[in-house]
């Protein structure tokens, strides 16, 4: 029998990702992109968008996060995708509806294609607790992107096993 598990090392430069970002709240969410590419980079990966590994789309909020993902995933050629976000709570019920949609819409995408998605989007009840968990404290822009490298190492074992 085999033990799978992911690395960071192996078939490094023909990985390919997606990344997905919410432009709203974009002060958090730019810090989460470049947490994200400063951890792509250091472990050997080419993070320019004219390079042939990251392909980066921008849209309004993380509403619209998901069906990107899922149109990225049907597309093909990318080993993970990674969503990122930030929706912080405000004074209305709007906050519950956009993180549930986005979460829920998320998994979907990585269930109905097969691809692995990463959970990138910051939910917070304040600007301050966003921007601690993007920078100011720890940048968890640099976690998803370690957990996508370690999908996609993971998914392409199971495949060739
Ligand atoms: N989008 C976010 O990414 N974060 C938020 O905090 C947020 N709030 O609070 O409204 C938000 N709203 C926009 C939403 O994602 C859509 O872009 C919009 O509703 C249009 O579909």
């Amino acid at each position: 029998m085999t033990t799978f598990e992911g690395n960071f090392t192996d078939n490094i430069t023909q990985l390919r990702f997606a990344i997905i970002i919410g432009r709203f709240n974009d002060l958090v969410t730019d810090k989460l992109l470049s947490g994200c590419q400063d951890c792509l980079k250091r472990h050997g990966i080419d993070v320019n968008p004219e390079g042939n590994q990251v392909d980066y789309v921008w849209v309004p909020g993380s509403f619209e996060v998901p069906m990107i993902a899922r149109q990225m995933a049907l597309k093909g050629g990318y080993d993970a995708i990674i969503c990122l976000g930030a929706v912080i709570r405000g004074q209305t019920p709007h906050f519950d509806y956009v993180s549930g949609e986005a979460a829920k819409n998320i998994a979907a995408v990585g269930m109905q294609t097969g691809v692995p998605v990463i959970f990138g989007i910051l939910t917070t009840d304040t600007m301050q607790q966003a921007l601690e968990r993007a920078g100011i404290k720890a940048n968890h822009g640099w976690n998803y992107a370690l957990n996508a490298l370690e999908m996609a190492n993971l998914m392409r074992q199971i495949k060739a096993n």
